[in-house]
């Protein structure tokens, strides 16, 4: 089936409660091309751009780098892309990421997905990844959760408001959420 516009699902939730675990997921199932902004934003991090240092800066702080930046990444990855359904993993982190991306991009999302979890569980998780990412650490992942409560979440809410958003409890084993996912993209699939 031919669209016009890509298929966007935009998946939200705090620091560490499963989004890009269920992204893979989803993708593998569904044949979704799983873009994570953060992901985006690492590689464009170590690469010699001339925005490299802001970056390390902003993700070290638990800021959110300016608009521009993420969403021509963003939409790099999609028009080289052949695929036309795209999940897009953290991100909008806030209304004005949110504004600018409808401005450049001209599109709004099909559905929304939000992650609910508790901050301790979120905090456990981030903290035993281990993974070597530089906003891993006490000071800054209490950062990244201020940002989600005052900036992430009213664009949760604006999309609620919108009938878009589908909440997920993100306790649980990965297969116990990714049941609840499935039927979400089941209905869009083929
Ligand atoms: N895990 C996953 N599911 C589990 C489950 N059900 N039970 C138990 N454990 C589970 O999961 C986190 C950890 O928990 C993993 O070890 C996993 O195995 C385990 P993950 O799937 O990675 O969660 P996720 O929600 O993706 O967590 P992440 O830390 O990636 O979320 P953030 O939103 O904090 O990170 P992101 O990479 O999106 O952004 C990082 C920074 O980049 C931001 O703080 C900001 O500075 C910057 N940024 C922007 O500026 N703009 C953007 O648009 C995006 C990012
Ligand atoms: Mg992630």
């Amino acid at each position: 089936s031919k669209r016009t516009s890509p298929f966007i699902a935009f998946v939200l939730g705090g620091p560490g409660s499963g989004k890009g675990t269920q992204c893979m997921m989803i993708a593998d199932t569904f044949g979704f091309t799983h873009l994570s902004a953060g992901d985006l934003l690492r590689k464009e991090m170590v690469s010699d751009g001339e925005n490299g240092v802001m970056i390390r800066n902003s993700i070290k702080e638990g800021k959110i780098v300016p608009s521009e930046i993420t969403i021509r990444l963003i939409q790099k990855a999609i028009e080289s892309s052949e695929n036309y359904k795209f999940l897009i993993d953290g991100f909008p982190r806030s209304d004005e990421n949110r504004i600018a991306f409808e401005r450049i991009v001209g599109v709004e999302p099909d559905l929304v997905l939000f992650f609910e979890c508790p901050e301790e569980e979120m905090m456990k998780r981030v903290l035993s990844r281990n993974q070597g990412r530089i906003d891993d650490n006490i000071e800054t992942v209490k950062k990244r959760l201020q940002v989600f409560h005052t900036l992430n979440l009213p664009v949760v809410n604006y999309y609620s408001r919108k009938g878009k958003v589908h909440k997920i409890n993100a306790v649980g084993t990965l297969d116990e959420i990714f049941e609840k996912v499935r039927p979400l993209f089941a209905a869009f699939s083929k």
